[in-house]
């Protein structure tokens, strides 16, 4: 082929990629992939939700921690299926393991939850869920002020450096395998009864076009924006609530 022809060829492939991908951040495994999101505010009645979509049967989806301390969440793609850890009291021992769904490297949607309502967990994939409980005394997720953001699909390499210990409630986190896909309407029960969009703020080997829908555009006004595959959509049930944290917090 001379350059000409190639140019043709490289053009008419990214047209199909542009086509086929659907909207929303897609992720490249490489050995520095990673999407940063703002803090979860996991407090004792919160959650976060998101859908991916890969052909990948291993990899991380999402982590957070306390810096360094006993609290983690991470939900990794084991061998096609959904495992959530997550730690919230303090000591090694309150660990939850939730194990659900399988071959959801199907390259569809497959939506996935983490809610916490004081000492129970619930991981919920798909229209599967499963709970458990925790018990110790702090149910409390670190402090929101020192607490490391949400990463999807991997960990910075700048929380690696030599001779210094990781600043990461679970360390192997940073040596899982990264995700490889598309991952959208990332949403927080941060602490507030209204959920929340959250918008990504630093990555590597991520591509944010084409834009998720309710990026594009959004129109719910107070109600919660949700991207499909046909364009945005609002969701206004469980709204009636005030702004604002909830009272018994
Ligand atoms: C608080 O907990 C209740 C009961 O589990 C749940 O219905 C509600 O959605 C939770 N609120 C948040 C913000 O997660
Ligand atoms: C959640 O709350 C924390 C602390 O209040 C804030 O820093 C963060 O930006 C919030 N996340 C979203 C998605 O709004
Ligand atoms: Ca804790």
């Amino acid at each position: 082929m001379n350059s000409f022809g190639r140019m043709v060829f490289n053009y008419l492939i990214l047209t199909f990629l542009c086509l086929t991908l659907s909207n929303a951040i897609t992720l490249t495994k490489t050995r520095s992939t990673f999407a940063k999101f703002p803090k979860w505010n996991a407090c004792v009645n919160s959650s976060i939700s998101f859908e991916f979509k890969t052909s990948q049967a291993s990899g991380l989806l999402v982590y957070t921690d306390d810096h360094g301390g006993f609290d983690y969440v991470e939900v990794m793609l084991v061998d096609g299926r959904a495992r959530l850890r997550m730690n919230i009291v303090d000591g090694k021992d309150g660990t939850v393991v939730i194990t659900l769904g399988e071959r959801l490297n199907d390259g569809r949607w497959h939506r996935v939850k983490v809610q916490r309502h004081r000492m129970e967990t619930t991981l919920y994939v798909d229209s599967y869920h499963d709970s458990r409980v925790a018990f110790g005394s702090d149910f409390n997720f670190g402090n929101i002020e020192t607490n490391n953001h949400v990463y999807f699909g991997g960990i910075p390499n700048s929380f690696y450096q030599s001779n210094k210990p990781l600043n990461l409630s679970l360390p192997s986190v940073y040596f899982e395998t990264r995700f490889e896909g598309e991952i959208r309407n990332i949403i927080y029960g941060n602490c507030t009864c209204r959920p929340q969009r959250a918008t990504m703020l630093d990555s590597n080997s991520v591509s944010r076009e084409p834009r998720e829908a309710c990026d594009e555009k959004n129109d719910c006004g107070t109600c919660l924006c949700i991207s499909d595959d046909d364009g945005p959509g609002c969701q206004c049930v469980g709204f009636d609530c005030p702004l604002g944290k909830l009272p018994f917090i």
